[in-house]
């Protein structure tokens, strides 16, 4: 194997010595003075989507001038242990590294980024974490935390205090919270109390209403911690709502190993990503914010609009073929798009469920935006995971499916793709696929004993599923029609027989 040199500032700074003296890098670096850069935005949740979004934003921003009090800092909640390995790594390599995107064409482009500058991993250090959150230099607070930690009851959409561990944050006061929305509110307090003016929330998750889905989490929780506080948040605190957009893939380890033979770097937290990047952005900033608008983020207040089109046709594809997909021996996203049966169900699915149903904002074509997004899909080099996509189905079906369903019932209209998604769901919660061939499932909102269900004899059990049950579809009649069908169809013939009859002119 080669030797590559680990990407730290060190290197970085042999890296600009050696290109100043006109050797060519295979990566771009950071085009500012990194000692300068402080941390104005605290980011909860630093994955795979952070490095290859929002960092990559505020990196763009730390270019132009008078912009390097917005670094951010990163906090890390997981106690697991990949978790405490990646703040290990984070640490050695100062905070840097390599993003590569590609082009559909295979093409691609690598840059080191510098827009991270601190971490904290809260299990090994709470009061690190929270001394973070509470500084009056911290004027932005990020999430990417996955839409199932919002922690909302999709009926009620009020905040569920008996989870566990929440409770648990909410009964063990001699100690610093754990969960989320725990230490969001925690550090909220303490900045009332010390009279430090409060941060600006944001989410980079894919929910509706992403900033108002935070507010009610977040007050959710203060409200049972001190309702004087949560009336100060409502007063005080603005959450501005986004629409985030870019395709990032897992990294394994072969993948980093292919990532770093682009760059020529040893870095163990190379991220890849499509050449597809947006972010849409409520300007709702009272403590200030990056002149992100310079750098390609959109401001505007259709961001209803923008995150409706992108949930219901982007995100609501992805997850509807993802576990049928699989279950057909799929594991690719480009794979499964290579399947006429796969790419017939998708544009059946946002021709038909979808396009009639919604408004795009002012100027953005609905039928260009389906082009691209099914084009994005079939880039080969991006290589996403069906398996990515798939987890955490019960957290996002309802997320991008429910209004479509709930207005197809309302008129009238024909109901079979959004049966099959849900019986596709219940046979990828089996965990073997329709050649035999296992896989993993990964669903943190599916109780045993559901999971149990749903393996079972009855198809409907899925329907009963906490995330599904507030749709009441199995007292609708016209559903649970194709349901059943489409049900008897996918046992006796496979789920690929069960895609096609759900794409089939009525008969
Ligand atoms: C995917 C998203 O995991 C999922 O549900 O649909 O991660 C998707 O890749 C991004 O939202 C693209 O912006």
């Amino acid at each position: 194997m080669t030797t590559r040199p680990r990407l730290t500032a060190d290197q970085l700074a042999t890296a600009r010595g050696s290109a100043a003296g006109g050797r060519s890098q295979a990566f771009a670096l950071p085009g500012y003075d990194r000692s300068a850069v402080t941390a104005g935005i605290v980011h909860i949740g630093v994955g795979n989507f952070h490095r290859v979004h929002e960092a990559v934003y505020v990196d763009r921003c730390l270019h132009l001038p008078g912009q390097e009090q917005w670094g951010v800092h990163g906090i890390g909640l997981v106690a697991a242990a990949a978790s405490a390995a990646k703040a290990a790594d984070l640490a050695e390599q100062d905070h840097l590294y390599s993003v590569t995107e590609f082009a559909p064409d295979g093409s691609h482009s690598s840059r080191v980024i510098g827009a991270l500058v601190g971490y904290s991993h809260a299990p090994a250090d709470p009061q690190a974490a929270q001394d973070r959150l509470a500084a009056p230099s911290t004027r932005i607070v990020s999430l990417t935390i996955g839409e199932s930690t919002y922690n909302l009851a999709e009926g009620s959409g009020e905040f569920d205090l008996g989870l566990p561990a929440v409770a648990a944050d909410l009964r063990e006061r001699d100690r610093l919270p754990r969960t989320v929305f725990g230490v969001l509110v925690a550090a909220l307090a303490r900045r009332r109390a010390e009279g430090t003016a409060p941060f600006t929330m944001i989410s980079c998750d894919n929910l509706r209403g992403n900033g108002d889905t935070t507010r009610r989490a977040v007050l959710g929780y203060a409200r049972a911690v001190d309702p004087g506080l949560a009336h100060w948040i409502e007063d005080e605190v603005s959450f501005p709502n986004g629409m985030v957009d870019r395709i990032a893939p897992q990294v394994d380890a072969a993948r980093r190993e292919e990532l770093n033979a682009i760059t020529g770097l040893d870095d163990r937290l190379a991220v890849l990503g499509e050449d597809h990047l947006q972010w849409v952005l409520e300007d709702r900033f009272p403590a200030g914010r990056p002149r992100w608008e310079e750098v390609g983020v959109t401001f505007s207040d259709e961001v209803a609009r923008y995150e409706a089109v992108k949930g219901r046709m982007l995100n609501a594809s992805h997850v509807l073929m993802s576990h049928l997909a699989v279950l057909m021996g799929h594991r690719y996203v480009h794979d499964a798009l290579a399947d006429p049966r796969v790419y017939r169900l998708l544009r059946t699915f946002i021709d038909v469920d979808v396009l009639p149903l919604i408004t795009g904002p002012a100027g953005v074509s609905l039928t260009d935006y389906r082009d691209r997004i099914l084009s994005r899909f079939a880039n080969p080099a991006v290589r996403d995971q069906l398996l990515r996509i798939a987890s955490d189905g019960a957290a996002k079906i309802p997320v991008f499916h429910t209004v479509t369903v709930r207005t197809q019932v309302e008129q009238g209209l024909d109901l079979r793709r959004e049966a099959l998604l849900l019986l596709g769901f219940r046979r990828y919660l089996r965990g073997v696929d329709d050649r035999g061939v296992a896989f993993d499932v990964h669903e943190p909102l599916v109780s045993q004993q559901d999971l149990d269900a749903c393996r079972g004899s009855d198809p409907r059990a899925v329907l009963r599923l906490p995330s599904f049950s507030a749709l009441g579809l199995e007292q609708v009649p016209s559903f649970v029609e194709v349901f059943d069908e489409l049900a008897v169809v996918m046992e006796r013939d496979g789920v690929a027989a069960a895609v096609e009859q759900a794409c089939s002119p009525r008969g």
